[in-house]
């Protein structure tokens, strides 16, 4: 919410111009982006001073602090800190970043930039605790990562030279999470946070999504399971060598999962945890930070990627619920971007064999990023920073929108309705009918065609998904051609009845834009595909069907009862244009990028025997129904 004395509605569409829209080459935009890369490279080191501190916490910890303060001391400077689990690296005080700070704008201009190792990680001391529970009113010397937060402003604010006492703080993903958490009984001079694609929580973020295994996180477990007891300036974690390119034969060959105990042991910390809590429970719980974003007094301008696989929950969520509970400023953006797209400096933005246009990272950190913070931290702080509410890319029109709001509030709700021929029609139809599959939990639906191992999955979140429409374990539902653009603007609820032989099976819901024949192809387009008819995941979502009344008490499925099982899909902005088609996909595998359900129900999935996993025939009933937040 924008607070400011005159609320100017600025309704304006920012459409991409720039950047010179000549039709670079690839190759062309890369040297030039090293070009710029280059210059870069060395301006922290000529224009900046670096000192590495250790801050002491109030329960006597010290934690890693490094301070990068502009050469030239005739000004004062805000501080902007990042807050990490992944190094201040490069170490020493003579070694230094090629780019310091959330963007070149702002280490070009002036900014004390501060980095630290989170309490437990690399060279801070104490133990590491992934997604660490908030203690609300803390007593004594009760410690969180909120606290460790507020004693680094205070030392920081009291003892930086040449700082002008405003500070803010930043970072992406897990250094996001920490972002946010700085909210939290936040330090009086804190007076801009900007989350991006922050953690939420990880029952829904990253390594599990609504109760579902994400197995393709499998290997990211060591940078966080494995603890360390020293403050250290080299990893101390390995990743299992799985032998193989093959991630999908892989996984096939170590299902079940207990064949994978043989890589990790129990000093895998996190990897034990996940295996231990299969459900939500207080465990989880604790550990989401959505639920304590209440009252929060700093400006905040939430970041995330429309086609980000690691972190979208935790982004759209954490914009929601401030706005919902907060009266301060917060403001979101939400870019043609996967994780982390946005601070970085390539020209041309591509994800997969998708272009969505040139400069728009560079866009984003010149004309918004560095506005929001040089405005309360150097400028006015009044919250007029001309910045929109909501300022959003719409992924199908391939242009920027700002909104009063998010969502919208010019928006409706629109069902569609799964029918046995595979049309999606507006209108539930009076006779009972059913779409079947036989689903071989030995033979999963890859989640995507390409044949490789991963840190997490990115590129498949517009991938083409023609090759799983073809088979016979995949239901299709796709509208006629459209005769006019249908845009989506906000979240998506799947309300599927099934059934299924079985008594556990999980449920994949994915929402494609159908390109048509005639889509002229592009450079970026892998040679084994065509634009010509693509299929284009907008979104995907999963739940483990045990959770479909309560992510906390699991229950199995009763074998051939038809039942309902809601999932909601995370937010999107797609004009689905005339000419296209609407098509949702319905799986109940998604591998390796979710665990394999042996789709005959045990307590726990990770101690699932050989014979557990069974051939099971599902059915989705002709009532189940996909619900759109349409743009009027
Ligand atoms: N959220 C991202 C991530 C966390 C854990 C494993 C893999 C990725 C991130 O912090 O980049």
């Amino acid at each position: 919410m924008i607070k400011n004395l005159f609320r100017v509605v600025v309704f304006s569409i920012f459409i991409l111009g720039c950047k010179d829209t000549q039709n670079i080459n690839v190759k062309e935009a890369e040297t030039e982006a090293n070009k710029v890369t280059t210059s870069v490279d060395t301006y922290a080191k000529d224009n900046y001073n670096k000192k590495e501190v250790m801050i002491v916490m109030r329960d006597g910890i010290k934690l890693h602090t490094t301070i990068y303060s502009p050469k030239d001391t005739s000004k004062t400077y805000p501080i902007l800190m990042m807050r990490t689990p992944y190094s201040c690296r490069p170490y020493g005080e003579n070694e230094f970043k090629s780019k310091i700070g959330p963007n070149k704008y702002l280490m070009e201009e002036g900014n004390i930039m501060v980095y630290q190792d989170v309490r437990g990680r690399w060279n801070s001391e104490g133990v590491y605790d992934n997604m660490r529970a908030y203690i609300p009113n803390k007593t004594g010397n009760q410690v969180d990562e909120a606290s460790d937060t507020y004693d680094t402003i205070e030392w920081l604010v009291n003892n930086v030279e040449n700082t002008n006492g405003n500070v803010g703080t930043y970072g992406i993903s897990y250094p996001g999470f920490y972002a946010t958490y700085s909210l939290l009984d936040s330090h009086p001079a804190l007076k801009a946070v900007s989350p991006q694609a922050c953690i939420g929580d990880f029952f829904f973020d990253d390594f599990i999504h609504n109760g579902a295994f994400l197995l393709s996180y499998w290997r990211a477990t060591s940078v966080f399971g494995y603890m360390k007891d020293t403050p250290t300036k080299e990893a101390w974690y390995e990743f299992p060598n799985i032998g193989t390119e093959d991630q999908y034969q892989f996984f096939i060959d170590n299902t079940p999962l207990s064949k994978l105990d043989d890589y990790y042991d129990e000093k895998n910390v996190f990897m034990t945890q996940i295996e231990e809590n299969v459900t939500y429970n207080d465990f989880w719980q604790k550990r989401g930070i959505i639920q304590h974003l209440k009252d929060i007094k700093p400006a905040v301008m939430v970041v995330g990627g429309q086609f980000d696989a690691e972190d979208l929950y935790g982004p759209y969520n954490t914009y929601k619920s401030i706005e919902k509970n907060s009266d301060n400023y917060n403001t979101i953006v939400f870019g043609p971007w996967s994780h982390g797209d946005w601070a970085r400096n390539r020209d041309r933005q591509v994800i997969g064999n998708m272009h969505f246009g040139d400069g728009i990272s560079d866009y984003f950190q010149k004309n918004i990023e560095t506005k929001f913070f040089n405005h309360f931290l150097k400028g006015e702080a009044n919250g007029e920073t001309g910045l929109a509410e909501a300022h959003m890319f719409d992924t199908g029109k391939k242009e920027w929108q700002s909104f009063e709001q998010w969502p919208p509030k010019n928006t409706m709700k629109q069902s569609w309705f799964m029918q046995p021929d595979e049309r999606l029609t507006k209108l539930a139809l009076r006779n009972i009918a059913t779409s079947d599959f036989i689903s071989n939990p030995r033979k999963p639906v890859p989640y995507s065609e390409d044949i490789k191992v991963v840190f997490t999955p990115r590129k498949f979140m517009t991938d083409d998904q023609r090759f799983a429409s073809r088979r016979p374990d995949v239901l299709t539902f796709e509208t006629e051609i459209l005769e006019n653009d249908v845009t989506l603007a906000g979240d998506i609820l799947s309300k599927l009845n099934v059934s299924t032989t079985g008594t556990a099976a999980d449920w994949i819901v994915k929402v494609i834009d159908v390109f048509p024949a005639d889509t002229e192809n592009t450079d970026d387009v892998q040679d084994h595909l065509k634009l010509s008819n693509y299929h284009m995941l907008v979104r995907s979502e999963v739940i483990r069907g045990r959770f479909r009344n309560s992510m906390t008490n699991p229950e199995p499925f009763v074998p051939n009862q038809k039942t309902p099982v809601n999932l909601k899909l995370q937010d999107v902005f797609h004009t689905f244009k005339k000419g296209h088609k609407i098509q949702v996909q319905v799986q109940s595998t998604f591998f390796p990028y979710i665990d394999a359900n042996p789709q005959t129900y045990v307590d726990n999935i990770f101690k699932a025997k050989e014979e557990d996993f069974k051939v099971q025939t599902h059915k989705v009933f002709n009532d189940s129904s996909i619900e759109f937040t349409i743009l009027k």
